[in-house]
């Protein structure tokens, strides 16, 4: 799944991401692009649960592959 996070801007919101994906799940494989402003997700949770994390986080992601 893939998600588009217009709020992120740098390593610090990419490292906070990261932490809310694998606290939500720690088997989850996570890959930030800060410039292009895309998190990409490997994981069996749902996309509107992984969200949800990168939500509580404060930053407002958008599915953009499900
Ligand atoms: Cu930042």
């Amino acid at each position: 799944m893939e998600f588009r996070v217009p709020d992120m801007s740098c390593g610090g919101c990419a490292s906070a991401i990261t932490k809310a994906v694998a606290k939500l799940d720690p088997a989850a494989k996570v890959q930030i692009d800060v410039a292009a402003k895309t998190v990409k997700v490997e994981s069996s949770v749902n996309p509107g649960d992984i969200a949800s994390a990168i939500a509580q986080a404060r930053f407002h992601p958008i599915v953009i592959v499900s």
